[in-house]
C-alpha cells in the first residue's frame, strides 16, 4: 500500500472547469472557444489563485497576530520560474486542472506553455531565494520575501551567424501577469539625494527627490503545510506624474522627465554576475527596495499604531541579507530608529543588529561589494553619516579588542583615503548578528580568507548553512516519472516534504528490478528532452547517447574551457588518427550559459562552444560520436527539462572559487553522476553519496594556493601534454574560425600566459578520468546502482534543510501553530 499525503483539494475536475469558464467570461470577455491557450493560462491561474487565497489571508493574520517571529528575506534577485504547475501542486488541483483543461478542449502542455517565464535573476543567488521561500511557506514559517519587480528580467539570449552571444531585452511584463497583485494602497516613499541639516540640535535629512514604492505581492504557496506567503516585489513609481508648468509651454518631453527617472529605478535587473556594478543606479535600487520593505514590515506588524514600541521590532521580524546587496538596510533602520520614531543611538544600534544577518555567496574578491563614500554621500546623505558613525564606533570598539594597528586599518567599514570606499561585507558583518557561508568549505574560506579578520575577533558570529535546493519544483514538477518511481519505492510520498527518506532507496539499487525502471525513467526523460530539444531549437539528439551536461553561468572560474578543451582534444585524436570514432563512448555534450554582456573572455568562449559544435557534429570522421548541443537562453523552464535528462553532471571550478553550486544538488537528486573537483558542496555531495559513486579530479584549495605561490607557469602543462596541446593548436589554428587565427587569439594567449583559474593544470586530470567514466557507463547496471545510490544519499539537499539550520542558528523561530 502506498500512502499518499500530497495535497488533493475536493474540488471536482467539472466544478474547477466552471471556474476557469467564468473567468474566461468575466475577466478576459471570452468563451471557451474564442480563447487562446494563454487566456485559458490567465483564467486557470486566477482560479488557483482564488483557491489559495483562504490560507493567504488566513497565514497574514496569524502572522501578524501570533508571537512567532517572522522571515524577512531581503534579495535583489528571486529566480522564481513558472508559476502554475507549482501553484496548481501545493493547492491540490493538478488532476482537476488536467482533466478541467482537456474538458475545455485545450491540452494542458500549451497552457502551461503559455506562461512567459519571469527572469527576475541572473543565477544561483536569485534561485537560492526561490527556493528558500518555498521552503519556508513548506515549512509553515511565517516569511516574506522582499525584493524589487523589474520591468526587464535578465536578457533573453541568442546566437548569431557566427556563434556569438547578442543579448535581447525580457521585457516580461508585456505579457499578462495574472500572479502579481498591485497594491496601491500600500505604496511606500522613497526618498534620495538633498542634504542633511541641524535642526533643534538634531541632524535632518532634506531629501531632493522621492519615489513611490508600490507593493506587487505574489503567492507563496506551501507544499502540504496549508500556508502560503508572500513575495512582495516592489515597483517604482513617480509621484509628479506630469510637470503642467513644462506642458504648458510645450515641453512634452520635458515635463514626463522626473518621472521617466523615478520609474527607471525598478526598469532593469543588473545582468552582471558575481561581479560588483557600482553603478548609481544599482545602488538606487538597493536603497529602493530595502527602504520599502522596512517601513513595510513596520506597517505589517504595527498596524495602525502611530508610536509603535520598536525596541521590540527583532521579536517581530528577522531580515537575511541575501549577500551584500541589500546592506544599505542597515544604516537605513539606523535612520528609521533616530530620525523617525525618535530613538537614541544606542537603543537603535540593539535593535538593528538584532534583526540583521547576512549571508554571503561568493570568494571572489570582484564581487565584494565596495561604493565610494561619495556616493552614497550623494544619493543618501544622511546614510553616509551613519556609516561613519558606525565605523567610528566599530573602530573604537577595535580598540578595546586588539592592538594590531595594522588589522584594524584592514577592517575599517569606511576606508581613511581620499576617495574613500564603504565595505558592505564588513558593514554586514559587524552590524548583523550572524555571518554564513553557503556551503562547509565555502564558509571556512569565508572564515580563513575572506573575512579573516573578523572572524579572529568574532568568532561566534560566524556560521554555515548549506545551501539546498526544492524537492517540490526539481523532483516532483521536473521529473514525475522518477517521483513515482521513488513513491513506489518508499511505499509514501512523504519524502517530497521530508527529503531524508530517500535514503530509503539504498536497497534498492541491489534490486536489478528497480535499477531497471530507474534506467527506463532516465531514458523517458531523454527522449523527452530530446524532443524538447528538436521542437525549440531544431537539435538532433540521440537519446541513447550519454547526457553530459555542463548548465551554468558562463565564467572563467566555472572552467567551461576545461570542458570544451577536453572536447577539442578528443576531436584532435580522431582527426589524426590515433583514436578511431567507433571505439568512443558516444556523448551527447550539452551546454547552457549566458554571459554577463559586458565579460569579454566569457562571450569568446561562448562563441568558441558553438563553433567546436559547428564543426565536430558536422565532420564524418566523428561518426555522430560526439555531438554538441548548446541550447541558447538557459533558464528555469530547460532546466526542469534538461537535469532529469543528463547522466553526468559536470562541476568543474576551479578549487576555492565556487561558493556552493546549487544545480550539483540537482542533479544528484535526479540520478546523474558528478565530475567534479572538490568545490563548494561537491564536498558535501560526494561524502554523503559515497567517493565511489562520484568521479573526482583535479587540484584541492591548498594545491591551488602552493601552486599559486611557487608562481604559475600553464604554458608548461601546453607543452607536457600533447593532448592538452593539440586542444589549443587547434583553436589557435583557426580550425573553429574558419581558418581564422585571429578569432580566438585572447582565449589562446589567455590560455598559455595567464590562465588565473588553471584549466590548464587541471587538464590531465580531467582528461584521465573521462576513461573510468566511460567504462563504467558501459556497464549500465553499475552505472545506474550508483546513480540511485546519488539520490538516496542527497535528502541532505533540500532547501528544507537549509531552512532549518538558519531557524536553529540564525533566525531562532519556527513554524506558525498549526
Ligand atoms: C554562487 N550572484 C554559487 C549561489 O548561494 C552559489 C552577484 C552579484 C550580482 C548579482 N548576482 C550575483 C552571485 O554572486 C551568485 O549567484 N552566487 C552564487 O550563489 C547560491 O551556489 O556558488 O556562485
Amino acid at each position: 500500500m502506498t500512502e499518499l499525503t500530497a495535497p488533493k483539494s475536493s474540488i471536482s475536475s467539472k466544478d474547477f472547469a466552471n471556474e476557469i469558464r467564468e473567468l474566461l467570461k468575466y475577466e478576459q470577455g471570452v468563451t471557451p472557444e474564442q480563447a487562446s491557450a494563454a487566456d485559458v493560462y490567465v483564467a486557470a491561474s486566477s482560479a488557483v489563485r482564488r483557491h489559495l487565497m483562504d490560507s493567504w489571508m488566513k497565514t497574514q493574520q496569524d502572522m501578524v497576530n501570533g508571537n512567532t517571529k517572522a522571515v524577512g528575506y531581503l534579495s535583489a534577485e528571486f529566480l522564481m520560474g513558472r508559476q502554475l504547475r507549482n501553484s496548481l501542486l501545493n493547492a491540490g488541483l493538478t488532476e482537476q486542472f488536467n482533466e478541467a483543461v482537456k474538458e475545455l478542449g485545450f491540452d494542458a502542455q500549451k497552457v502551461i506553455d503559455a506562461e512567459y517565464e519571469p527572469g527576475l535573476g541572473n543565477g544561483g543567488l536569485g534561485r537560492l531565494a526561490a527556493c528558500f521561500i518555498d521552503s519556508l511557506a513548506s515549512l509553515g514559517v511565517p516569511a516574506f520575501g522582499y525584493g524589487i519587480q523589474y520591468k526587464y528580467g535578465i536578457f533573453r539570449q541568442e546566437f548569431d551567424e557566427e556563434g556569438k552571444q547578442v543579448e535581447r531585452p525580457d521585457y516580461w511584463l508585456a505579457n499578462e501577469d495574472p500572479w502579481g497583485h498591485i497594491d496601491y494602497g500600500r505604496s511606500q516613499r522613497v526618498n534620495f539625494g538633498g542634504e542633511v541639516v541641524e535642526e533643534d540640535g538634531k541632524r535632518v535629512w532634506k531629501p531632493a527627490w522621492a519615489v513611490r514604492a508600490i507593493p506587487v505581492d505574489y503567492m507563496v504557496p506551501g507544499y502540504a503545510s496549508g500556508r502560503v506567503n508572500t513575495l512582495r516585489l516592489w515597483q517604482a513609481k513617480s509621484y509628479d506624474e506630469f510637470d503642467l508648468l513644462e506642458f504648458n509651454k510645450s515641453e512634452y518631453m520635458k515635463a514626463v522627465e522626473p518621472q521617466v527617472q523615478a520609474e527607471n529605478i525598478s526598469k532593469i535587473l543588473y545582468p552582471e554576475d558575481s561581479t560588483q556594478v557600482g553603478k548609481e543606479l544599482r545602488l538606487e535600487q538597493q536603497y529602493f527596495f530595502t527602504s520599502a520593505s522596512l517601513h513595510d514590515a513596520i506597517r505589517v506588524f504595527y498596524p495602525g499604531q502611530d508610536k509603535p514600541d520598536l525596541t521590540t521590532f527583532a521579536d517581530k521580524i528577522t531580515f537575511q541579507l541575501n549577500d551584500t546587496h541589500p546592506v544599505i538596510g542597515i544604516p537605513e533602520l539606523m535612520r528609521i530608529l533616530i530620525d523617525e520614531y525618535g530613538y537614541d543611538w544606542d537603543t537603535a544600534w540593539t535593535v538593528t543588529t538584532k534583526t540583521f544577518n547576512y549571508t554571503c555567496h561568493t570568494l571572489l574578491p570582484e564581487a565584494l561589494e565596495v561604493w565610494p563614500a561619495s556616493l552614497i554621500g550623494k544619493l543618501l546623505p544622511r546614510h553616509l553619516e551613519i556609516i561613519e558613525k558606525i565605523n567610528d564606533q566599530f573602530l573604537a570598539e577595535l580598540a578595546d579588542l586588539t592592538d594590531d594597528q595594522d588589522k584594524i586599518e584592514r577592517m575599517r567599514i569606511v576606508t581613511d583615503e581620499d576617495d574613500a570606499k564603504v565595505r558592505m561585507a564588513y558593514l554586514a558583518t559587524y552590524a548583523g548578528s550572524h555571518v554564513n557561508g553557503v556551503a562547509e568549505l565555502h564558509s571556512q574560506l569565508l572564515k580563513d580568507v575572506t573575512l579573516r579578520d573578523f572572524s579572529d575577533l568574532f568568532d561566534a558570529k560566524f556560521t554555515n548553512v548549506t545551501n539546498g535546493v526544492t524537492p517540490r519544483r526539481f523532483m516532483k514538477l521536473a521529473n514525475p516519472g522518477l517521483s513515482e518511481l521513488i513513491t513506489e519505492g518508499l511505499g509514501t510520498d512523504k519524502w517530497l516534504s521530508d527529503l531524508e527518506l530517500l535514503k530509503g532507496l539504498e536497497p534498492l539499487a541491489q534490486d536489478d528490478e528497480f535499477v531497471k525502471k530507474f534506467a527506463k525513467v532516465k531514458y523517458d526523460n531523454k527522449v523527452k528532452f530530446a524532443q524538447f530539444a528538436k521542437d525549440e531549437y531544431g537539435f538532433d539528439l540521440d537519446a541513447s547517447t550519454m547526457f553530459d551536461t555542463m548548465i551554468k553561468r558562463l565564467h572563467e572560474y566555472k572552467r567551461q574551457a576545461l570542458k570544451i578543451l577536453e572536447v577539442i582534444a578528443t576531436y584532435a585524436d580522431i582527426k589524426s588518427g590515433k583514436v578511431n570514432a567507433d571505439d568512443l563512448t558516444p556523448r551527447t555534450f550539452i551546454f547552457g550559459a549566458k554571459s554577463a554582456p559586458g565579460y569579454y573572455m566569457a562571450k569568446l568562449t561562448i562563441q568558441l562552444i558553438n563553433n567546436v559544435a559547428k564543426v565536430i557534429n558536422n565532420d564524418p570522421d566523428v561518426k555522430g560520436k560526439l555531438k554538441i548541443a548548446f541550447p541558447y537562453n538557459y533558464n528555469i523552464r530547460v532546466a526542469q527539462l534538461l537535469i532529469p535528462a543528463t547522466e553526468l553532471d559536470e562541476q568543474i571550478s576551479q578549487a576555492g572559487k565556487e561558493a556552493s553550486g546549487t544545480s550539483n544538488m540537482k542533479f544528484a537528486l535526479n540520478g546523474a553522476l558528478t565530475v567534479g573537483t572538490l568545490d563548494g558542496a561537491n564536498v558535501e555531495i560526494r561524502a554523503r553519496v559515497g567517493a565511489e559513486n562520484f568521479f573526482l579530479f583535479g587540484m584541492t584549495v591548498d594545491e591551488v594556493e602552493a601552486l599559486y605561490a611557487a608562481g604559475y607557469d600553464p604554458s608548461k602543462y601546453y607543452e607536457a601534454d600533447p593532448r592538452l596541446k593539440a586542444a589549443i593548436d587547434m583553436v589557435a589554428n583557426g580550425t573553429f574560425s574558419d581558418g581564422d587565427a585571429e578569432t580566438y587569439e585572447p582565449l589562446v594567449t589567455d590560455w598559455l600566459k595567464k590562465d588565473w583559474f588553471m584549466t590548464l593544470a587541471d587538464f590531465t586530470a580531467y582528461h584521465d578520468i573521462q576513461s573510468q567514466i566511460d567504462t563504467l557507463y558501459a556497464d549500465q547496471l553499475e552505472w545506474n546502482r550508483k546513480a540511485i545510490l546519488n539520490v538516496a544519499n542527497s535528502g541532505y539537499f533540500s532547501s528544507d534543510r537549509s531552512i532549518e539550520d538558519y531557524l536553529e542558528r540564525i533566525w531562532m523561530t519556527g513554524p506558525l501553530d498549526k
